[in-house]
């Protein structure tokens, strides 16, 4: 056996750089790295070693660096992935909340945090924790539960299992999820003779599954038995390339569609078959066709409490669920009746055996009154006298994007308003991270889907709360010379959750600035955006707002737009229940009578 004699750090790269996807393209596209004691000195000289051949990239946090990886493979429908690279301790485990990010969403990362010393030599080495009773813990221990693979490299040897079953886990539709190698700092640096072979250009396939001939047959029967079926479009149409075969099978069988956060824009807005978003940030069409539905057809959903209303969307006493989904967990979930294979695959097969069958369509007039009151609150305002709301702020935004712009959100009253209110024209221009809606991702985030592509437009909408979270991949992305734009929203504080703390009935406490024990500062965002690089500007009216915007899109350079909101409009109508515990007792009266309407909407369940 021909064998060549590397590092174990430098197999490792070597063999990653070797890693192609289905088109034969480079399956992982860079490397973000910080370096410190835990990697600096192996897995430092293996990169810059390969630097040509697989780029490092240097971020300002180990969290914000992975939500850019995460943001970058979700909008590539995880055709390509990044690797982060951390030392030891605290980069590690700084790591851990976009690892859990990613899992939630389905969404491939390498995360490679340097680990102990493997010989426990220096035991116990800077920013080694000790377990008094476990010599095998460290800190990326913490990392199991969100990893959908996990590994210590230990000896150099493990790569030659470890990496080939990394690769499978991110590449598996079904299984597709964050992988972690904690790689001990000592065994980085260790020399090994690794098999010429190991090194061969390999092709990662998605694989495409085709449904079992037992759940097919049950799910034609369902389909061909029910009246007025909706289907529930989810994430895992954009991942399988399915959106033009969802259309063309909505358009046949005359099914009406919905859209989850992660499925939105699986059909342009303006389709008469697509009624909106569905269930808590839903419109108010969508939901009306989900709650009368005898049949919930969902096809790459996960079915998560913003999309059923808790389980209380669905209101049709007779109505079944219907779940096609590549991963089983899924397909099987609240007693489904399961079709587990891929969305496209299963589209076109159910298609072929429901032949020429149609079903009653919702009646258009639904669509067009919600867009009535839609247009209504996201129009510019006539008088200029009171502050803008987040709807108006949508409202310009999206009158100055194009068709393929991609706008993009995380948490806060944005992913709400938008799932609603945006008009959503081509696949994948609407990138909204609600698995884990985790603020902190959407600047980094911005930066990934801007990597993943340069040719859109990238809009990060972001509260002052995010920013103030997470914020410094802003620098990089001025350092890259990626361009993006960004719309602060400043309404001080935390505007959704205050609306939520007033909605269960407490006092408004501890969310917005003026709300708590701070006092109350106004924070100059446009000062700090151009202290990292950006051009910056506060705007005082949604007609500077639409100028700014304009201006941005016509710039080479990352711009960021601040504007001051109103933290208390939503929109009235759409919407629909979520289960958020009310407390039992309480000496508010508020609190006593959230509690009773809580009750009553907990009986909607089921
Ligand atoms: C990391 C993280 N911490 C806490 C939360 C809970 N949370 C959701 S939205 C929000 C406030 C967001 O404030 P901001 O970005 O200003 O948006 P606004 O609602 O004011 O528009 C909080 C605290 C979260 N989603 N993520
Ligand atoms: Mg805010």
């Amino acid at each position: 056996m021909k064998t060549i004699r590397l590092t174990a750090a430098q197999a490792m790269v070597r063999y990653l750089a070797n890693q192609m996807n289905e088109h034969g393209e480079p399956y992982i596209a860079g490397v973000w790295a910080i370096f410190g004691h835990g990697n600096v000195a192996g897995i430092g000289e293996a990169l810059y070693g390969i630097r040509d051949e697989l780029p490092t990239l240097r971020g300002q946090n180990e969290q914000s660096m992975a939500h850019a990886a995460i943001a970058y493979t979700k909008q590539l429908r995880r055709r390509h992935a990044m690797a982060v690279t951390s030392s030891i301790g605290p980069g590690a485990l700084n790591m851990v909340t976009a690892a859990a990010l990613a899992h939630v969403n389905r969404l491939p990362v390498l995360f490679i945090p340097g680990d102990v010393f493997a010989n426990r030599g220096p035991d116990p080495v800077l920013q080694q924790i000790e377990d008094f009773g476990d010599g095998t813990v460290s800190v990326n221990d913490c990392f199991r539960p969100v990893s959908r693979y996990f590994d210590r490299i230990m000896r150099p040897e493990h790569l030659l299992t470890a990496l080939p079953r990394a690769m499978r886990t991110m590449t598996d539709p079904a299984d597709c999820g964050p992988v972690t190698l904690a790689f001990c700092q000592d065994v980085q640096a260790e020399a090994y003779d690794y098999p010429e072979s190991f090194f061969e250009r390999r092709v990662w396939r998605m694989r495409r599954p085709e449904p079992d001939r037992g759940e097919f047959e049950a799910a034609v029967a369902v389909l061909k038995a029910a009246k007025n079926p909706v289907i529930v479009a989810g994430g895992g149409v954009h991942f399988s390339g399915a959106t033009e075969t969802l259309r063309a099978f909505a358009e046949k069988h005359r099914i009406p569609v919905v859209e989850t956060q992660a499925g939105k824009s699986v059909m342009a807005w303006d389709h008469p078959l697509n009624f909106g978003a569905v269930g808590v940030t839903g419109t108010e069409c969508a939901n009306i066709v989900s709650e009368k539905a005898d049949l919930v057809f969902g096809v790459g959903t996960r079915f998560q409490d913003f999309t059923t209303g808790s389980w209380a969307l669905f209101k049709n006493p007779a109505r079944k669920i219907l779940a096609l989904n590549v991963q089983a967990y899924d397909s099987a979930k609240h007693d489904a009746i399961p079709l587990t294979a891929d969305a496209r695959i299963g589209l076109e097969q159910l298609s072929a055996a429901l032949g020429d069958k149609t079903f009653q369509a919702p009646d258009p007039a639904i669509k067009i009154g919600w867009f009535a009151k839609a247009d209504a609150v996201t129009n510019a305002p006539k008088d200029s006298n009171s502050l803008p709301t987040d709807m108006q702020v949508i409202g310009a935004v999206q009158r100055s994007s194009r068709d393929n712009t991609v706008v993009m959100c995380a948490a806060g009253t944005m992913p709400g308003e938008l799932h609603q209110l945006w008009k959503a024209k081509l696949p994948l221009s609407y990138h909204m991270e609600y698995g884990f809606s985790c603020m902190g991702y959407e600047v980094a985030g911005g930066l990934g889907i801007k990597m993943a592509e340069p040719d859109r437009d990238v809009i990060v909408m972001v509260g002052d709360g995010s920013y103030m979270m997470m914020n410094s991949e802003l620098a990089t992305a001025v350092a890259m010379g990626v361009k993006i734009t960004l719309v602060i929203t400043d309404n001080r504080g935390y505007g959704c959750i205050n609306r939520l703390q007033m909605g269960t009935g407490g006092a408004e406490f501890n969310n917005l600035y003026a709300h708590t024990n701070v006092n109350p500062i106004a924070i100059d965002f446009a000062a700090h955006a151009a202290s990292m690089g950006a051009v910056a500007s506060k705007v005082a009216s949604i007609a500077e707002l639409e100028s700014a915007l304009a201006a941005a899109r016509e710039s080479t350079v990352t711009t960021v737009i601040v504007i001051d909101t109103d933290p208390y409009p939503t929109p009235e109508a759409g919407g629909h229940f979520w289960d958020v515990a009310v407390p039992e007792v309480s000496p508010r009266a508020e609190v006593n009578q959230a509690r009773a309407r809580y009750e009553a909407a907990l009986k909607e369940r089921y």
